[in-house]
């Protein structure tokens, strides 16, 4: 039988039970057992409360220090552990551990992240995504600490404060949070030409990801591979989402932040869940000195793509997220990433961006994690060696704030002969360790731009014309939103000036939305080229657009008296495509249906809005649908549904409802059999017909 224990609860004088089976007992951080976690310690039953209450005290003020300081950038962040599987060995090329061989798998800790925002603030502004993986080789930990674009706003990170103050909220006001649309962004991007093709890139629908299961990510800069004969490769990262590249559109994006500010964290978590694993192909583009030097930009320039036209990606694994972490704090709080963490065969360039991350990363941990032993926390460990019997690393550093481990013996130092009297030693260096690549450098000291950093148009001019006419029409009303949102003139002006040197057409949509004239192009520090497009650039109508419903969400909207027949087959048709149902209805409990039987809906219709939705299809009785005619959230679901160009399926009683919502027909309007074909993509071309765009 179990053991019962009682204690007094307080209050009411009633009594807790609580049983030794379920409940372990409940402690100080000090292991005292707390007989009373109900009241603070008085004096008699109303008190006063006294100070010498130490279950009280060391409770509050263990809560009272519970946060850290957030994130500088990237504060709001979610995060997933999973593996890494080399799927084409690359041991000519690096001695890296993780890809030498075909089938090895590492282990990985992934964090994906807005940039400008607090921790708190919502997962869909425009931004760019961070997409940083820690991989626990046994070698050592390797961090490929990237973002969904794979270029970057300034060359040189002596420039990275600057960007970040004027991105984030304004200084005096405290707003806008987690936006980009204000005054000093665009003040400093209009003064930064080197920042004209990664805003480009942050117009486009790249910033506002469907999920992070369907976004690219990239290292950015250029890295060195280097082999077990010491020859240098250089290498560029690329992820491509095996679900497909998918962006939400604006009017969507900024729906989806009122209806689920944690709409991607959420996604993440379900996904897992449901055995949806995110999943990325890892792409390396592979080159020599040579072939750098003929490029019409230099490759340590971080503002400057190579085009997968001109070198192929080569695919040498995945990436499989398959476990959600057990609590966000311990793990996608605490993890902490460096630029700086190589492990032998990579090594980094002398890309300026990142050399200045080398140093920045490793300073802002001791500060967000308040300790030098920040690598002693579970998630940032590295896994070990398999000659480290239980220590993921060996070496002389010891104490210092929150010391973790108890290292035993005299040996702190290196070298020592200890072990020649018999006590422990110690580890000693090994010569196959990292060793940095041996480059050749001289010259001058200098603060200087390299003059083949000078072209800041010829990619943007590249990205602008290697768009879809739908992504270009995005673009620039981008331009004209954001900057309608600036209220002081001459930045808007300065930033269109800028924008003549990448395309005069798209200055001419941008000055039109905004009702101005075209101004003068702003002067150019070298000949704008015209480089030849690269549709891989593109998301719609580009390579990894891709049309399933694999991993993708259907909302099906019923209501009491929908047909019984109608809805099983499209949930089962659903589901047998791969999709996720979510079937919405005005009363979440038991929706009654056409035979009687009733059946619960996933989500009440006022708290799942279509966009938070891939797909849609509306079920109806005749009854109910001249009851939904008159609901506002309803005629909003199938408005906002044709309105994000998504599919629509539906029955014939369910008509009235989309002609009150609007709906015109076209290819993605279906009945509800031809529907789940349907729902596999969105339907660019109705959007001329919904919506102006510039
Ligand atoms: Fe950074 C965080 C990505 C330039 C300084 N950065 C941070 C994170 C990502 C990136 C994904 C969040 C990591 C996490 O999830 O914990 N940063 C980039 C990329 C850059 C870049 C792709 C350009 C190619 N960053 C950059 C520069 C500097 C920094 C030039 C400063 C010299 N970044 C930081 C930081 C952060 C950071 C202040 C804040 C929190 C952290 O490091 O751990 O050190």
């Amino acid at each position: 039988m179990t053991d019962i224990k009682t204690r007094p609860a307080g209050n009411g004088g009633e009594t807790h039970q609580v049983t030794d089976a379920d409940h372990p007992v409940l402690t100080t951080n000090h292991g005292t057992p707390v007989s009373d976690n109900q009241n603070q310690l008085k004096v008699g039953p109303r008190g006063p409360v006294l100070l010498e209450d130490e279950v009280y005290r060391e409770k509050m003020n263990h809560f009272d220090h519970e946060r850290i300081p957030e994130r500088i950038v990237h504060a709001r962040g979610s995060a997933a552990h999973g593996y890494f599987e080399c799927t084409d060995s690359l041991a000519d090329i690096t001695r890296a551990d993780l890809f030498q061989k075909k089938g090895q798998r590492t282990e990985v800790f992934a964090r994906f992240s807005t940039v400008a925002g607090g921790a708190g603030s919502v997962d869909t502004p425009r931004d760019v995504r961070g997409f940083a993986v820690k991989f626990y080789t046994r070698e050592g930990n390797w961090d490929l600490v990237g973002n969904n674009i794979p270029v970057f706003f300034i060359q040189d990170a002596m420039k990275f404060p600057d960007l970040i103050h004027a991105a984030k909220m304004e200084a005096d006001r405290g707003y806008p949070q987690a936006a980009t649309a204000h005054d000093t962004f665009w003040d400093f991007i209009s003064l930064m030409p080197e920042a004209t093709h990664m805003i480009m890139w942050a117009m486009s629908d790249r910033t506002l990801p469907r999920s992070f299961a369907t976004m690219e990510g990239f290292g950015i800069h250029t890295f060195r591979f280097v082999n077990a004969e010491g020859k240098s490769t250089f290498v560029k990262f690329h992820w491509k989402p095996r679900a497909g590249l998918a962006s939400t559109i604006w009017d969507e994006t900024v729906k989806i932040a009122g209806a689920d500010p944690d709409f991607q964290r959420r996604d993440l978590f379900e996904r897992i869940n449901r055995g949806d694993y995110p999943e990325w192909d890892l792409g390396v583009q592979l080159f020599d000195e040579e072939f750098a030097n003929s490029q019409p930009y230099d490759v340590l320039d971080a503002t400057k793509i190579i085009p997968e036209e001109v070198l192929p990606v080569r695919i040498v694994g995945k990436m499989v997220l398959d476990r959600y972490p057990d609590n966000f704090f311990a793990e996608t709080e605490q993890v902490a990433f460096c630029p700086s963490h190589m492990v032998p065969g990579i090594d980094h360039s002398n890309d300026p961006l990142l050399q200045g991350r080398l140093f920045s990363y490793q300073d802002t941990q001791i500060k967000r994690l308040g300790s030098t032993n920040w690598h002693q926390l579970p998630i940032n460990q590295a896994k070990g060696r398999a000659d480290a019997a239980g220590c993921p690393f060996l070496n002389m550093q010891r104490d210092g704030h929150m010391q973790m481990q108890v290292p035993k013996g005299r040996a702190n130092y290196e070298p020592n002969s200890l072990h020649l009297a018999g006590e422990p030693g110690g580890p000693r260096e090994d010569p196959n360790g990292f060793k940095s690549f041996p480059a050749e450098e001289s010259g001058q000291k200098l603060r200087i731009r390299a003059e083949s950093f000078a072209d800041h148009y010829s990619q943007a001019r590249l990205f602008w014309r290697s768009m879809d006419k739908a992504e270009q029409a995005h673009i620039a009303s981008a331009f004209v939103f954001e900057l309608s949102k600036v209220s002081i003139p001459h930045i808007r002006v300065a930033q269109l000036a800028n924008l003549r040197n990448v395309d005069e057409e798209l200055a001419q949509r941008v000055a039109e939305g905004l009702a101005i004239d075209v101004p003068a192009a702003s002067p150019t520090s070298a000949p704008v080229l015209d480089m030849a497009p690269s549709p891989a650039l593109r998301i719609v109508r580009g390579p990894l657009e891709k049309h399933t419903l694999e991993g993708r969400t259907v909302g099906i909207l019923f209501a009491d008296g929908t047909d019984r027949e109608e809805f099983e087959s499209t949930v089962a048709a659903v589901k047998a495509a791969g999709g996720h149902p979510l079937t919405i209805a005005p009363k979440v409990g038991a929706v009654p249906l056409s035979d009687g039987t009733t059946v619960a809906a996933d989500a009440q219709l006022f708290g799942q809005p279509s966009v938070t939705v891939d797909a849609c299809a509306v079920i109806l009785s005749a009854e109910a649908c001249a009851k939904l005619v008159k609901e506002g959230a309803a005629v909003q679901w199938v408005m906002d549904a044709f309105g994000h160009l998504k599919a629509i399926g539906h029955n014939d009683a369910a008509k009235p409802l989309l002609d009150k919502a609007g709906v015109e027909p076209d290819a993605g309007i279906t009945d509800l059999e031809a529907f789940v074909d349907a729902a596999k993509q969105r339907y660019w071309d109705r959007e001329p017909n919904v919506r102006t765009l510039a």
